[in-house]
């Protein structure tokens, strides 16, 4: 059977037909001359007969709201009625469903989005393992919001206007309100306190509605194309509005580290927004900062379920019949894109028709065969472009197919997965031209496919894919001899060299599939991003016993407690209010303050500027400084041999890494990585362990945010903090830290003591603040309530005094 067939120019007949199909797309059904509204059971993808009854009847005890809410344009499944007016609900194409699908059938949320059909209500239902939410459109709707704004707006302005983009105030008026339907359905499906994913570029304004309506849910948005430049973004009316409501989530995702810059960039511009690395302080009310992170998080596949399919005995004899209904050519090379002008189909034609041209290849050895999943089919720019590809397909075979070989085959249909596996299978040379490309996720399963480690990628520098899949044979499609010299050097290239390229690749595409992927968007959301800010309940009710105790002892680490991180050590300084609420509590009878800080005194002094009266630790309490002069260290000539060799080492391991530095304490070293990409970060890291676990196996090693310290003797702010207690015979320890080493002083905290974590991640702590910003307004509280409620008389006698 031979299933690839040609297609050549339309004929005026299916220009007719398809200008019906048009018609009836607006009218909201796939088969406009057959809609009827049979009531016929329907199949979904690997799941259950169920009637369109029981999708429409809502089940006895519906469960109405979920712990975690994924919002996208589309539903991963489409509502269709067939020729003969079967209604059923099939998998609809494209990169997000792919990539979202394996988390929401492993997790109990729900699925909120549109079911690809206009004017239709549908109640909520489940569909394999997935609870549905349909939002209904109306046509008018789907033509201003979705074909309109999104698709002939948004679409071509993010994708570095390669179509000229239309704005149209009319659409972004649909726009506005269609996100707003969006925003409360979702709204309606989450539970107090629920994370709600808001995905692409259709919702932009999702996240701040959503913020105004439900100020408890947790919010992250991902956009799964390009953010522009500025100087292209800039030319949208609505670019305030659009950025506005992205920074309405506490975590923004995009596929490249470049189009988080862009955003941070375009932010900074319009707004003046401060931005610090990935953090963006975004002013609220009441002279609050809200911090939104703005991050690249690479999206993947399911490789193992890609592998999975290509070892199927079947998809392989599929495969291996594809090759002979072609006509057993040496070489099969593949294109598998939705029919979009940002792919670079009729770049890779005229490439492929040019080598025919010139004959460096023939029809009898090489195949091309391009699948054109239909796609946007109303919206005028991708009419225009089927018409240009299908003229450019009908050339190239009018001029090069013979009787038994066709040059090109083209299929202008989707095909069900099983059978995109057979063709990756069969292709021995993947061609992916994107113009601009978010990520680019049919490049990674053609990888994830082959198991048998051979075949050629070759891919575009404009796809986000070209980040991670450097092994790949990388092109600049614009440039059509490049291509064509890649294409041949594809053809040619030699067994070892396909199999040493495809092993990288694969190790890449399975170490990053798209459960890392969706993980680390949620962890970093859930940890990261979204401590509300201000001072909780819970936190101001326990200060209030906390403060009417004999006597106190406010114990505070330095950076990222009350001075933000930054990038230099030495520049960092405590936020503005701090040293005002410090002076407040050093005055109040029976309160003592102390910083207990990781960097050596000297550090902490130039940086702190401390009150006299502040007592101070440094190097996790190797060094203290009370209220007499500090103490000598006194290392013995053993502790100073470890601390050469340890600088010997540390030295050697660092200068080989760009960004690394060596800070010099005490009793020891830091090793900071913060201005290291993190992949050579953990790298050094990792060598600095292992070469001094050799040579010195008893020093302390400490691991902190992007530092790891190594100490010839051993400390912790636990330690620091029980010789602060002894001293000031405190009753009561309050303790803020924001690192992993503060952990140490949060476990030795006693009955009644309070311990404040900073910002986000796993904590000992008992009470969270979202960051440095909420500190002086903590101490503020327990200076005003020591001052309410005056403690009993005990001063603050130190014992050591
Ligand atoms: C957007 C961004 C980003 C295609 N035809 C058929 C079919 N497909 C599947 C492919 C692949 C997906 O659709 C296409 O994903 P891409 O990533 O290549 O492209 P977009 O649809 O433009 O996706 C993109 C993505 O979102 C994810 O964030 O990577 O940059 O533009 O999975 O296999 N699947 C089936 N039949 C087809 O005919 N079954």
């Amino acid at each position: 059977m031979r299933i690839i067939g040609a297609r050549v120019n339309p004929t005026a007949e299916q220009r007719v037909s398809r200008a019906r199909i048009v018609r009836g797309l607006r009218r909201g059904c796939w088969y406009p001359w057959k809609f009827t509204e049979v009531r016929a059971p329907c199949r979904y993808r690997n799941g259950p007969a169920i009637s369109i009854e029981a999708v429409n009847t809502p089940a006895a005890e519906p469960k109405v709201t979920y712990a975690l809410v994924a919002v996208s344009n589309r539903l991963p499944v489409d509502f269709v009625v067939a020729e003969d007016g079967t209604e059923s609900w099939k998998t609809s194409p494209g990169g997000l469903v792919t990539a979202l699908e394996p988390l929401m059938r492993s997790s109990d949320g729900a699925w909120v989005g549109w079911p690809g059909v206009a004017d239709r209500e549908f109640a909520p239902f489940e569909n394999d393992g997935i609870n549905i939410v349909p939002v209904s459109l109306t046509d008018a709707d789907l033509e201003d919001y979705y074909e309109g704004f999104s698709n002939d707006t948004l679409w071509p302005l993010y994708h570095d206007v390669i179509s000229p983009p239309s704005f149209h105030r009319e659409w972004w008026e649909a726009y506005v309100r269609v996100n707003r339907r969006f925003a409360e359905a979702a709204a309606a499906a989450a539970a107090a306190g629920a994370t709600v994913w808001v995905h692409d570029y259709q919702l932009q304004l999702v996240p701040r509605m959503l913020r105004d309506m439900r100020p408890d849910l947790v919010i992250g948005f991902f956009n799964h194309i390009p953010f522009p430049p500025y100087g292209i973004y800039a030319q949208l009316p609505w670019r305030k509005q659009i950025l506005d409501g992205l920074l309405g989530a506490d975590l923004i995702g995009f596929q490249r580290l470049a189009d988080a810059g862009n955003f941070s960039r375009a932010v900074r511009r319009l707004f003046g927004y401060t931005t610090r690395g990935v953090a963006i302080d975004v002013p609220g009310a009441g002279g609050h900062h809200r911090r939104v992170i703005a991050k690249h998080f690479p999206i993947s596949i399911d490789a193992v379920a890609y592998a999975d399919l290509a070892k199927r005995p079947e998809i392989q004899a599929r495969a291996r019949r594809i090759r002979e209904d072609l006509g057993n050519p040496k070489t099969i090379i593949l294109g598998v894109d939705r029919l979009d002008y940002t792919k670079g189909i009729g770049h890779r034609l005229k490439a492929f028709g040019e080598l025919l041209e010139d004959g460096s290849i023939s029809v009898e050895d090489v195949t091309l065969v391009q699948v054109a999943s239909p796609s946007r089919e109303r919206v005028g720019a991708y009419m225009a472009l089927r018409d240009e590809i299908e003229l450019a397909v009908g050339r190239i075979n009018g001029d090069y197919s013979t009787i038994s070989h066709t040059a090109i085959s083209y299929h202008h249909h989707g095909y069900p997965r099983e059978e995109m596996v057979a063709l990756y299978l069969a292709a021995d040379v993947m061609l992916v031209t994107a113009l601009r490309d978010g990520m680019n996720l049919v490049a990674k399963e053609y990888v994830a496919v082959r198991d048998d480690k051979d075949g050629v990628l070759v891919l575009s520098e404009f796809a986000g894919a070209a980040d991670e899949l450097k092994q790949a044979v990388l092109i600049n499609p614009h440039d059509i001899d490049g291509m064509k010299a890649a294409i041949l050097r594809a053809i040619a290239m030699p067994r070892p060299e396909r199999q040493r390229r495809m092993r990288a690749l694969r190790r890449k595409v399975f170490d990053n599939d798209v459960a890392a992927w969706s993980s680390s968007f949620l962890r970093t959301l859930r940890e990261g991003a979204a401590v509300q800010p201000g001072v909780p309940d819970d936190l101001a009710h326990a200060l209030r016993d906390f403060s009417s105790a004999g006597s106190l002892l406010i114990a505070l680490d330095f950076d990222g407690t009350v001075a933000p991180i930054v990038d230099n050590p030495q520049d960092s300084r405590a936020v503005a209010g701090t040293r005002e609420a410090v002076e407040r509590l050093i005055g109040l009878d029976g309160v003592r303050v102390a910083l207990v800080s990781g960097r050596s005194l000297a550090s902490l002094r130039q940086v702190a500027e401390p009150q006299v009266e502040v007592l101070l630790t440094g190097s996790h309490g190797i060094e203290v400084q009370l209220d007499t002069p500090g103490e000598e260290l006194g290392l013995d000539q053993d502790e100073l041999d470890q601390l050469d060799t340890l600088a010997r080492v540390l030295e050697r391991v660092s200068a080989s890494v760009t960004g690394a530095w060596i800070e010099r304490k005490p009793a020891g070293l830091a090793l900071h990585t913060r201005k290291s990409t993190a992949q050579a970060g953990q790298a050094v890291q990792r060598d600095a362990r292992v070469q001094l676990g050799a040579v010195l196996p008893d020093l302390t090693v400490r691991e902190g945010k992007n530092v790891l310290e190594f100490s010839v003797r051993s400390s912790s702010k636990g330690d620091a903090l029980e010789r602060l207690r002894a001293y000031t015979g405190a009753d009561r320890v309050f303790y803020a830290g924001d690192d992993v080493t503060d952990e140490d002083a949060f476990t030795a905290l006693h009955p009644g003591d309070l311990g404040l974590k900073i910002g986000a991640g796993t904590s000992l702590a008992g009470y969270r603040v979202r960051g440095p910003e909420e500190v002086p307004i903590v101490l503020q509280l327990i200076a005003d309530l020591r001052e309410a409620a005056p403690a009993p008389g005990t001063p603050g006698t130190p014992s050591e005094r």
